[in-house]
């Protein structure tokens, strides 16, 4: 995407998602505030190690589950998921047959255009939430997120909502909705409310939550039903917590192994 950032750098992946958030802020897909969104996930990112950790792997399969046995999912698009994981999210609705709705914070329809030309360059078909078709209200939001598309968001019983922060789980789960949250912070409001919370990065997840509900459609609906009785999204989360600890605990220990070297 850029000639600025050397293959052999070791935070080449990194700085190379930065940049692609870059590309699709300046084309109105990502919000500025996306880009500060963006820094708050590397920072939890770090902690966790950068790797899908065993408690994220069973919250993917259970939202993989979760999907597949909706009567009517949608999974939510902001600039930053669109940005990073176009192409996983349309796959995912395809194989889940879920609907793909765009939802902003900082709505403009400009943006709202901008993304939805971006999930169709992916291979959507249609794309719920744009201009006077996000005619409904979510009650009790006061934020540009409470409007929603009356036959998208607003008659879902499954909800995805990747890479937001913010008061609208809270909503969505009081209109008796279920949540599938993806934020690398544990901490966050979203996390802490939804149905099932991913604690990992979009960009390892999504591929992986593809190939899950993949496997899980052959697997049929029973599989599915057995997964989910099984899950307990607390306990889960607080898994989540726990591997981030581990993390820090074993960085601790090495770093205490190199004491006196630089001296
Ligand atoms: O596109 P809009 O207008 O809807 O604006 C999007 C904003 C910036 C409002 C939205 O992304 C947002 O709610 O930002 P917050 O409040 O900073 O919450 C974003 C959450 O996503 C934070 O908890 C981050 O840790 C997390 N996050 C950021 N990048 C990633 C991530 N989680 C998973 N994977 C990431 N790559």
């Amino acid at each position: 995407m850029t000639d600025n950032i050397p293959a052999d750098h070791p935070r080449a992946q990194s700085l190379q998602l930065r940049e692609r958030l870059i590309v699709h802020f300046r084309e109105k897909i990502v919000a500025v505030s996306g880009l500060i969104a963006h820094g708050r996930g590397e920072a939890f990112d770090y902690l966790l190690g950068e790797k899908t950790s065993k408690p994220a792997l069973k919250a993917i399969s259970a939202s993989a589950a979760m999907l597949l046995t909706a009567e009517n999912a949608v999974i939510s698009i902001n600039g930053n998921t669109a940005a990073l994981v176009a192409a996983e999210i349309v796959k995912l609705a395809k194989i889940t047959g879920s609907k793909i709705e765009v939802n902003l914070f900082y709505r403009s329809h400009e943006r709202e255009i901008a993304i939805e030309k971006l999930l169709k360059k992916a291979g959507a078909s249609e794309v719920f939430g744009i201009g006077k078709k996000a005619s409904a209200k979510i009650p009790e939001l006061s934020s540009e997120r409470r409007r929603v598309d009356p036959q998208g968001i607003l008659v879902a019983d499954v909800v995805m909502v990747p890479l937001e922060d913010g008061d609208r789980t809270e909503a969505l789960v009081k209109m008796g909705k279920k949540v599938i949250a993806v934020d690398l912070n544990p901490l966050s409001r979203t996390a802490q409310e939804a149905t099932i919370t991913i604690v990992d990065n979009i960009v390892r997840s999504a591929p992986i939550l593809v190939e899950t509900a993949e496997k899980l459609k052959k697997q049929g609906l029973k599989k599915c039903k057995e997964i989910l009785q099984g899950y307990d999204n607390k306990k889960n989360l607080a898994n989540s917590i726990i591997a981030i600890e581990e993390n820090l605990s074993k960085l601790a220990t090495q770093t205490a192994h190199t004491s006196g070297e630089g001296k």
